[in-house]
């Protein structure tokens, strides 16, 4: 398992002890460390020959509330809500314990203040120009040096340069203070002056998310408001690095390059001075493939110059870049290293660039009938690839708890189950560098969002003025990685414009200017100016090119004919799937589940854990999802009786799961299918399906396939099998009685002599009861039907499936596989249940752990160990379950035989025995209260075996 973001908490709070215990000598003891490393800088400073820019970073700070009523250690970069509980200010446990979003809610209310000392030499001074830099101030925050206010920030995503120069002394104890305001109350603040004019919606959350109002008045992480999978906990601080800093000519900020094999080389660069030429050389180094020295002359306008360099090579030099499962992801250190005509001062630029070419192509799907639409297809590398993914949200409310190695736990899991995108959802944060740099050696494509989520905007000069520093900052921060596959500038705004989800339509057309006015008008020329690379969509989900030709705001912006669609259905019968839509591209689909127990238990006490409980009421911000989950459940499973028993309640988390993993296989399947044919009405030709959501934030009721912390849903391992690179799937023809074999190939190899293998298996025996064996012919990179089956003529359901009163379709399932002309499994195996299993003629199981060996090392895990599963009858759902750190190979199956082996992969060194000692397993007849006693059907077929187990409904 990751390393868990609250392991950091626990740490943090250890420092915070500490920290009050050792306060004084700590103090000294940077002191000192001050002195020696100011003694080492000043020797080298006088001995070298060629001095650099001068940088100062204070690591002793106090964090203090504006009322000065609390006064602790602090940590920048940081932020407030950590601070405080490092120094057990927040005493109530941690963070996400129980009720502690609201108890700590008081933290976002206050004013804060960072202090430290800038001990700084006359030699700093003598610089031309000496600036404090903040890569990100979070948010509404004005800087003090001596007392003397510096700076003001407004928005989280900016990058904030403030001139010091005149402020600083020669000294040791120059002041720096970093007020923050309360990041509510500004909000407030704003929507306040704004709704003078008018009110720019939603005024508020709705009160099942606990939040506080108005995010949408602050450039700050929307959901740190909240979120209907997330706490409020809106932070204060200053969360990414700062410096101050001191040079005479130019010093790199960052590199962009453009795509393809004539580069592009631009590096933006802080100059001393505000305008003028600056003299000096500038080097580009391309790996070991090329390095070229020029002589430079700067053109310098408001304190920034830009250096451009084209870099033409031949395509033979370097290898392509390609997404996860298509080829490998090379990359090549691009380094830029500047002098000055003196030779007095350097600076250096370091970014790894990867080749590839990326398109959204949006042609018409056919050039003869417009009408049917346009495509939403990405191209890398020329190649047509279908979009396999999910959607990232921010792995912690505060971003300083997320470590880089829970971030790469995170993306190597999404690696692993064949995504091969992720979209960056506009409601967080523009990620970390390091999150972009493992998406870049992972070769998972982003769909980067900008961050607007869910709201209107205002428009006015300020707002307008904070984003397009917003947008220049990330734009030109991100824009070298080669997994960056587009830019849209918002999540979900466009539809809820057209469709009145925030009661604008009394003035539509203010709130649609408004609209153009942020997006179009502002943001976009920007993006493009600074990356003509890629493509920029104005929302998700959109119509693409459509939705700009209808003056942006489509009449249908969900149309499945064109771009993307986000589609939540919570009604329907999500394990038949007849209601989904056939987009273009699904960027958005989901259901809810509850984390399994184990994650639960961390933040809960006994008294929550019942599913009616306030707990579990505080914990589901989806308005209804509480009844929704239950509809879903009840459709397909028993629902536990309340008989506030611990087992009831683990039995009622482990169904959410069930659902939630079946509901989005049956409909990831269905958008994979649909790959490579439009039906009559032009739907299909679907190119992407990205469900809702990958990761999760806290301990709560979410659409997440990865718990908070690590532990994979049941969702999680049904994603393996669903984005597996070769799949085989079924369409049921109900009227026809009749089964459709699809195979969705990714290989660019057609398949000859490829065998479908069906089985037809009954619910009370191991082992198939009839087997059709089908060669066939598999299409190279497409979906193609491969086989149609009747279950009556070609499988003998009518008879092989009677039992009494039974339909047949809940007394048989069927199981179907592929292999290649060698006899060689390229699918992994897939199943159709063909009625509802609380309606199946389903015996109870009795599922065990048999054998366990290992460790051996396999590419997953030095500690894999190899596990045997044994059942006496058939078990739907076999979940495997330990405390330990790790995952299984396979998770949440169905077994139709008597053995399965499986690998539980650790995360860290353990022993055969530790697994054993921790290992549980179920199935879905361990939910149900009543067991039915009999091992055959009764004589009497008047008792169905269900009716007589407890069935209950909330
Ligand atoms: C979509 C997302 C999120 C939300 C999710 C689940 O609307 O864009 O805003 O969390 O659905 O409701």
């Amino acid at each position: 398992m990751a390393p868990n973001p609250m392991n950091r908490e626990a740490e943090a709070r250890r420092e915070g002890a500490w920290w009050r215990v050792y306060a004084l000598p700590l103090a000294c003891l940077a002191l000192m460390c001050g002195a020696t490393a100011y003694l080492a800088y000043a020797s080298y400073k006088s001995t070298h020959p060629q001095p650099h820019t001068v940088i100062i970073i204070p690591s002793n700070w106090s964090l203090r509330a504006a009322n000065k009523s609390i006064t602790v250690g602090g940590q920048v970069p940081g932020g407030v809500y950590s601070d405080l509980l490092a120094a057990n200010v927040l005493s109530e446990g941690d963070l996400y314990y129980r009720y502690n979003d609201l108890n700590y809610r008081w933290v976002s209310k206050e004013n804060w203040t960072y202090s430290s000392v800038l001990n700084v030499d006359a030699d700093v001074l003598s610089y031309t120009r000496v600036v404090l830099v903040f890569e990100g101030l979070d948010t509404a925050a004005e800087v003090f040096i001596n007392d003397m206010s510096v700076g003001k920030s407004t928005n989280m995503f900016a990058r904030y340069v403030f001139d010091v120069k005149n402020h600083l002394k020669a000294s040791s104890d120059n002041t720096i203070d970093i007020w923050f305001e309360s990041p509510v109350e500004y909000a407030t603040r704003q929507y306040n002056i704004q709704s003078a004019n008018y009110v720019v919606p939603p005024k508020c959350l709705p009160s099942d998310y606990n939040g506080e109002c108005h995010a949408n008045h602050i450039r700050k992480m929307q959901s740190s408001f909240s979120w209907d999978w997330g706490p409020a906990f809106p932070n204060s601080g200053v969360w990414k690095n700062w410096k101050l800093t001191a040079w005479n000519s130019l010093i790199f900020q960052i590199i962009t390059s453009s795509q393809g094999w004539n580069v592009t080389v631009k590096v933006w660069c802080d100059a001393a001075v505000a305008s003028g030429e600056v003299l000096g050389s500038f080097t580009i180094t391309l790996g070991d493939i090329s390095t070229t020295k020029h002589r430079v002359t700067a053109q310098v306008s408001n304190y920034e110059a830009l250096l451009e360099f084209n870099l033409v090579f031949s395509e033979n030099l370097v290898d392509l870049w390609w997404p996860n499962g298509y080829g490998a992801q090379p990359l090549y250190k691009l380094t830029a290293y500047w002098e000055n005509e003196n030779q007095t001062e350097n600076s250096t630029k370091v970014v790894k660039v990867g080749f590839r070419t990326v398109e959204l192509n949006q042609d018409y799907v056919d050039l003869n009938d417009t009408s049917k639409g346009r495509h939403y297809r990405v191209y890398v590398n020329n190649v047509f690839m279908f979009m396999k993914g999910s959607n990232w949200i921010p792995a912690h409310i505060l971003p300083e708890m997320v470590t880089p190695e829970y971030t790469r736990y995170l993306l190597q899991a999404a690696a692993d189950v064949h995504m091969n995108c992720l979209r960056v959802w506009g409601g967080g944060i523009y990620e970390t560098d390091v999150f972009y740099e493992i998406a870049d050696e992972l070769g998972i494509l982003l769909w980067e969002d900008l961050m607007f989520a869910c709201s209107m905007y205002p428009v006015n000069q300020a707002f307008l003025d904070t984003v397009k520093k917003e947008i220049v900052t990330q734009v030109r921060r991100l824009q070298h990685h080669p997994s960056i596959l587009l830019w849209a500038s918002n999540n979900e705004n466009e539809v809820a414009l057209r469709d009145n989800w925030y009661g604008t339509a009394f003035n539509f057309n203010q709130y649609k200017e408004d609209y153009i006015t942020l997006y179009v008008d502002t943001i976009r020329p920007l993006v493009l100016e600074l990356d003509d690379s890629r493509s920029y969509v104005v929302s998700s989900p959109s119509n693409g090119i459509k939705s700009e030709n209808d003056g942006y705001i489509s009449q249908k912006p969900g149309d499945t004919l064109y771009g993307d669609v986000h589609y939540y259905n919570y009604i329907s019968n999500a394990w038949v799937g007849d209601q989904t839509p056939i987009p273009r591209f699904s960027s958005e689909y989901g259901f809810q589940s509850w984390p399994s127990f184990i994650t639960m238990r961390d933040v809960t006490i006994e008294e929550d854990w019942n599913r009616e409980s306030p707990l579990m009421y505080h914990r589901q911000h989806h308005p209804l999802g509480q009844p929704e989950l239950a509809v879903q459940i009840g459709i397909h499973m028993h629902m536990p009786a309340q008989d506030g028993s611990l087992k009831a309640y683990q039995d009622y988390l482990y169904l959410s799961q069930i659902h939630q993993a079946v509901a989005i296989k049956v409909e990831t399947e269905i958008y994979r299918r649909w790959m490579s044919e439009i039906n009559e009405k032009g739907e299909g030709y679907t190119s992407g399906a990205l469900y809702w959501q990958l990761d999760d934030i806290w301990q709560g009721a979410s659409w997440a396939s990865i718990e908070y912390g690590g532990r994979w849903k049941m969702l999680h391992y049904y994603v393996k099998k669903m984005f597996s690179p070769v799949i085989i799937i079924s369409s049921f023809i109900e009227n026809e009685n009749v089964v459709e074999l699809y195979v969705v190939n990714e290989w660019f190899q057609n398949m000859t002599n490829a065998t479908v293998v069906v089985s037809l298996h009954r619910y009370d025996t191991l082992g198939p009861v009839k087997t059709v064996n089908k060669s066939v012919h598999v299409e190279a990179a497409a979906s193609s039907r491969v086989a149609t089956l009747s279950m009556d003529d070609d499988l003998d359901q009518v008879t092989l499936c009677k039992e009494g009163l039974y339909d047949v379709k809940d007394v048989c399932f069927l199981t179907y596989k592929l292999l290649n002309s060698v006899g060689v499994l390229v699918t992994p195996e897939n199943y159709r249940l063909l009625g509802e299993p609380k309606d199946a003629y389903i015996l109870h199981a009795s599922v065990q752990t048999g054998d366990i060996t290992g460790p051996i090392a396999t590419p997953q895990s030095n500690w894999s160990f190899n596990v045997s599963v044994k059942t006496d009858t058939v078990a739907l759902f076999v979940w495997l379950e330990t405390e330990l750190p790790g995952v299984f190979s396979d998770n949440g199956f169905l077994m139709a035989q008597e053995e399965a082996q499986v690998y539980f992969y650790a995360v860290k060194k353990i022993t055969v025995e530790d697994l054993k000692s921790s290992l549980t397993v179920k199935s879905l007849t361990d939910t149900y209260q009543k067991v039915y006693p009999f091992a055959t059907f009764p004589e009497n077929p008047d008792i169905h075996p269900n009716d007589i187990r407890n069935v209950v409904f909330a």
